[in-house]
């Protein structure tokens, strides 16, 4: 394959992959760092590696149509053709919703809006969700009802530097976005609440390590201590938040000596936590998947935003709380409707201003939208159920790995009538569906990305596609075009598409409606909301008020719940999973990359030695593990400093590989989020 490098050689633009998007520049397929607040300069070993996969052999270049069972070659134009025939023939026989859309926080601002857009207006449907729901949702969840709104990061990264203690919880940044640790090098007490000592928890002052699914109780005990050892600012209390009693009611009942019998972790180290918090001048409490993943992920979000508003932080120059989103487009993408209960701007459907808002720019009567649809597991658990979805289209997702119980979701997608993937390789996913659509590759295109800090960025295209790709913005275009749409409604220029966004965005929550690409390009660094031409955008959020009508922020009372699946004699351990620094998400990208499956070729298990012992292990020995939901292989890693009651296996392997053939799809109540952190599982030997 030859490519053409567009006149601009040396194009800015962002990493494909994480909520960093770490500043590089593209000349051909080389990529190289680029000095940008975020990253400072550096790129982890994915960044460097990102160009590989431009050129790949593995690369898709024709859609594909499944003709006796086989995926062949086919044009274009007898592809969407294809797509739209049977999705118009689906929906007439069983009705609208049996049309459904799965989209993802790696797309770009302006596709999550257009695929919103294509799912309420071409097809008519509600069922349309994305894979944010598996990521970052039980943090949105919380923040909406501790702040009365969800940003990530409400103020820039680089402010961290200036604190005097972070507590990172659940989260392992020095493997899953190592620029961002030189933000914590200035900091001197760095606590990590992490169950295994990570890369990150080597680095820090203080680790505690809880038994999985129990940091709601960890919150509870180190907030008990934080009243009783006197630590509380009062004032801020008082003047900036609501609820404290309530929650005082559940807390007064969690002395350190408690939380520690449930947690494992020492009541000194709590109240050691809560002093360092305390006494320094400036102080971060910063949350990720490890401590949201949970089906009690966004109760013990809000337990950590309630020590967090006890000690004074949120909402105060140099502090605060905030949630580190992981994909690429994490924060955007949940802003502007791919979500099934959500308008553009970060508006509610069920709103009744937001649907005449977002209706008028759409030139379609508001009744004519549909209303809230399934989340995003519970929509892959209904398809090809009597009452689910019959068609689906999946953009920027690969569930056949990530999501949980994973062979029961492959065996959804195996019943369906219909199923379209659009993705630049064959991802396991895509391998299962009745067409594939071959799409163009970050570098290729051009569209927004809004990073975990809330900031907007625009990464150009830097050189021309391989032939036969287009971009999911032309595809969207192509199949409402032959719904019935007017060609002009769904365009597929990107920078149109923003432009449409901006005004479906104004005056919502998430308002982008004075960012231009022509601002983007010149530089400036624009925080949302930016609200309208002349305003300069938003780095930090909630220095005067929170977003709650009274300006005051909520205590939210939470009890404690622990993990949903308890280990018992048949599944004796727990299991948690998570990643590794090499391989992004379903590895469907990373997995492509020679240097990097060099480094890390398959799945392994960390197994603390005398655990791998007991259940008849040596170190580098495949193992089988299984738990209620089904079994898999992985390779031994015994690993001195891992719990003897626990294993961690990264999810981004394939086939028998799958880490989410074993986990267990319980789902938080308010964020739908599953249970990916802590389920119970038996190890042994590979029977022979
Ligand atoms: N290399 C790499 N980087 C990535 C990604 C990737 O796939 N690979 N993905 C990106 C995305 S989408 C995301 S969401 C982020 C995720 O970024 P992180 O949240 O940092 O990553 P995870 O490894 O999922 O989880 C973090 C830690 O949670 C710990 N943990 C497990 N159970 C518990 C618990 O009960 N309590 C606590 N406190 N901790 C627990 C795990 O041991 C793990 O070390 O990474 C982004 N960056
Ligand atoms: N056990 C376990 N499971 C987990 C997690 C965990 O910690 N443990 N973490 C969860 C989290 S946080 C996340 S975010 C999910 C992520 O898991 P997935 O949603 O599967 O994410 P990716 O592997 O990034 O899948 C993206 C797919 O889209 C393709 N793609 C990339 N860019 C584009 C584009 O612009 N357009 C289109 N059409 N396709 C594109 C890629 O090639 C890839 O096949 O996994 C979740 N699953
Ligand atoms: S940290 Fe994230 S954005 Fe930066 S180079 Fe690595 S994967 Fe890309
Ligand atoms: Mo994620």
């Amino acid at each position: 394959m030859t490519l053409t490098v567009d006149q601009r050689v040396n194009t800015a633009t962002h990493c494909p992959y994480c909520a960093l998007q770490c500043g590089m520049t593209v000349s051909g397929t080389a990529v190289a760092p680029r000095e940008f607040p975020a990253n400072g300069g550096g790129l982890c070993q994915k960044g460097w590696t990102s160009g590989a996969l431009l050129t790949s052999p593995a690369r898709l270049t024709s859609p594909l149509i499944r003709v006796d069972d086989r995926l062949v070659p086919a044009g274009w134009d007898d592809a969407l053709d294809l797509i739209a025939r049977r999705l118009t023939e689906i929906q007439a026989r069983y009705g609208k919703d049996a049309a459904a859309l799965f989209g993802g926080g790696g797309l770009t601002n302006e596709k999550s809006y257009l695929l919103g857009k294509f799912a309420r207006i071409a097809l008519g449907t509600s069922q349309v969700d994305y894979n944010g729901r598996f990521c970052m949702s039980s943090a949105a969840a919380a923040g909406i009802k501790a702040f009365g709104l969800d940003r990530g990061l409400p103020f820039p990264l680089t402010d961290l530097a200036g604190a005097d203690a972070v507590l990172l919880v659940g989260a392992n940044p020095a493997e899953t976005m190592p620029p961002f640790m030189q933000h914590l090098r200035p900091v001197p007490d760095l606590i990590v609440v992490d169950p295994r000592r990570t890369p990150t928890a080597e680095q820090a002052n203080l680790h505690l390590a809880p038994s999985p699914g129990t940091d709601l109780a960890l919150a509870l005990g180190i907030l008990h201590a934080a009243v009783a050892d006197g630590h509380v600012d009062w004032s801020y209390v008082d003047e900036r938040t609501r609820g404290f009693d309530a929650v005082w009611r559940i807390v007064a009942r969690w002395w350190p000596e408690r939380a520690e019998r449930v947690t494992g972790v020492a009541a000194a180290d709590q109240r050691r936590a809560a002093e360092w918090l305390a006494n320094a001048r400036n102080a971060y409490i910063l949350t990720a998947r490890g401590t949201e993943q949970h089906a009690s992920g966004s109760d013990t979000v809000n337990a950590w935003i309630n020590l967090a508003l006890a000690l004074g932080l949120p909402g105060r120059a140099g502090s605060g709380y905030g949630c580190l989103t992981g994909q690429g487009n994490g924060q955007g993408g949940r802003e502007h409707g791919q979500k099934a209960d959500q308008l553009p701007g970060y508006r509610r459907i069920d709103d009744p201003a937001a649907r005449e808002h977002v209706a008028e720019v759409w030139g379609v009567p508001a009744d004519s939208l549909p209303g809230p649809g399934r989340s995003a597991y519970e929509l892959l658990d209904a398809l090809g159920t009597e009452t689910g979805p019959k068609a689906l289209m999946v953009f920027g997702s690969n569930v056949v790995v990530s999501a949980p119980r994973s062979a029961h979701v492959a065996k959804r997608l195996s019943s369906l009538d219909f199923l379209v993937v659009s993705d630049l390789v064959l991802s396991e996913t895509a391998a299962l569906a009745d067409v594939v659509l071959p799409i163009t590759q970050w570098a290729e295109e051009s569209g927004t990305m809004t990073n975990l800090e809330g900031r907007v960025l625009l990464r150009q295209r830097a050189i021309e596609p391989p032939e036969g790709v287009r971009t999911d913005l032309e595809v969207l275009n192509g199949l409402a075009t032959r719904l019935g749409q007017p060609a002009g409604r769904f365009p597929v220029e990107a920078e149109a598409v923003f432009t449409e966004l901006g005004e479906a965005s104004r005056g919502g929550v998430a308002d982008y409606s004075g960012i231009t690409y022509e601002r983007l390009r010149a530089g400036e660094a624009l925080y949302w909301p930016v609200r309208g031409a002349g305003h300069e955008g938003t780095p930090r959020m909630f220095l005067d008020r929170f977003a709650h009508p009274d300006g005051r922020a909520r205590f939210v009372p939470v009890e404690h719940r622990g993990p949903a699946e308890p280990v018992d004699d048949e599944f004796p351990l727990q299991l948690t999973t998570g990643r590794v620094l090499q391989h992004y998400q379903s590895g469907a990208q990373t997995r492509l990359v020679a240097e990097l499956t060099e480094t890390v070729p398959e799945v392994y298990v960390e197994v603390y030695p005398d655990t791998a012992a007991r259940f008849g292990l040596s170190d580098g020995e495949w193992a089988r593990l299984s738990s209620r939901r089904g079994e898999m292989t992985a390779r031994v890693r015994c690993v001195s400093s891992m719990r003897a009651d626990l294993v961690f296996l990264p999810f981004h392997f394939a086939g028998a590989q799958r880490a989410n053939l074993l986990t267990n799809p319980a789902l938080d109540p308010s964020s739908r989020m599953p249970e990916f952190k802590v389920c119970a599982v038996a190890l042994g030997k590979v029977p022979a």
